[in-house]
């Protein structure tokens, strides 16, 4: 079939380059970055980022919105979005990037990686005890925290999740729902929280929840590594944590406010280690082919893969 002949493309972003996205998704479908209106009847998808609110809303012909992230928080604030399907990001590419951040981060908390770059600017010769025995949590154990298990359990960590509905995963020790947050928090010494943004997780990460984290190992202290979404989290008491000890070390890929401000004391905490929501960066090499692939199988009458249940908003 013809480009033209298939179901059109509105690319509707902001805050990302719309131009390696325009060029793989127009090698096969007519793709335009401006609708004809608000009720431009040959707009069939949309592939968003932050999109305009009220973009999509009049669109009478929409069938779906793919999501140019794993996360959908930025299409769900809109709150005039239309009631068709949302398609996320679920890809290879974007699981293997966050599990090698994950990887990357705690490894480098484990092995004292802060500790010792301070001590080179210093020419100090000291060794640290080794950490031994840490368990590390994953806060949100869906498709980015059950891969990232899997290769912590791989270099040997001691690994647990926690999600909202009840899952379980091969020797990983699993807990669910509010009643399961406190044992998750008690036994674990780096916390990796890979959670949606979602009304109910908005602030989750608070000084009332770092406190409840395992203090008494081998590092020293509790750390921290958010690489979901900054608002998941309160700057402020994270560095009221690290202040007083309850955390020792934290990794945040993601902050309240993008890009970080410069006057954040955060930029220059020693015992912080800051990444620009890089954890995991979405490469319209490797996502295009899958919303294209979608958009065939949909006009083929398949069913959609990787929906948003926009009741439990993710
Ligand atoms: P999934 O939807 O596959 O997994 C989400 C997990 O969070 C699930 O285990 C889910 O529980 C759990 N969860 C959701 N709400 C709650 C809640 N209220 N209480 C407890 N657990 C909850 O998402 P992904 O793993 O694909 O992605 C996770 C997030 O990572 C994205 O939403 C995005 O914000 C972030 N991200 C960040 C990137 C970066 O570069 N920093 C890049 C890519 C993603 P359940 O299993 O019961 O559904
Ligand atoms: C995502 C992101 O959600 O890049 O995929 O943050």
């Amino acid at each position: 079939m013809a480009a033209k002949d298939k179901g059109r493309i509105l690319l509707a972003m902001t805050g990302y380059n719309p131009r390696p996205w325009y060029d793989l998704l127009s090698k096969e479908r007519t793709v335009v970055t401006q609708s004809d209106g608000p009720a431009d009847p040959t707009i069939h998808y949309a592939v968003a980022w932050k999109q305009k609110p009220n973009l999509l809303s009049n669109l009478p012909n929409l069938r779906a919105i793919f999501s140019v992230g794993a996360g959908v928080d930025h299409i769900l604030s809109d709150p005039t979005l239309p009631d068709v399907p949302i398609v996320r990001v679920v890809a290879d590419n974007l699981t293997e990037q966050m599990t090698n951040y994950v990887l990357w981060r705690v490894l480098d908390h484990y092995r004292r990686g802060l500790t010792y770059r301070a001590q080179q600017k210093r020419k100090v010769w000291r060794e640290a005890p080794p950490a031994g025995d840490i368990t590390v949590g994953i806060m949100g154990f869906g498709e980015l925290g059950r891969a990232a298990a899997k290769v912590l359990m791989a270099c040997g960590f001691t690994t647990r999740g926690w999600s909202r509905t009840k899952q379980s995963f091969d020797g990983v020790e699993t807990y669910h729902g509010e009643e399961g947050l406190k044992p998750f928090l008690n036994g674990t010494d780096i916390l990796v929280v890979l959670l949606p943004l979602t009304q109910q997780t908005t602030g989750i990460v608070n000084y009332r929840l770092l406190s409840q984290l395992r203090r008494n190992n081998g590092l020293g202290g509790a750390v921290l590594i958010n690489a979901g979404r900054g608002r998941l989290q309160k700057d402020a008491d994270i560095l009221r944590a690290l202040d007083d000890e309850t955390l020792i070390e934290a990794s945040l890929d993601v902050f309240e406010v993008e890009p970080l401000p410069r006057t954040s004391p955060l930029w220059n905490h020693p015992r912080v280690f800051v990444t620009p929501h890089a954890a995991a960066v979405s490469d319209p090499a490797h996502l295009v082919p899958l919303m294209l692939d979608q958009m065939d199988a949909l006009e083929r009458g398949k069913p959609l893969k990787n929906l948003v249940d926009r009741k439990a908003g993710y």
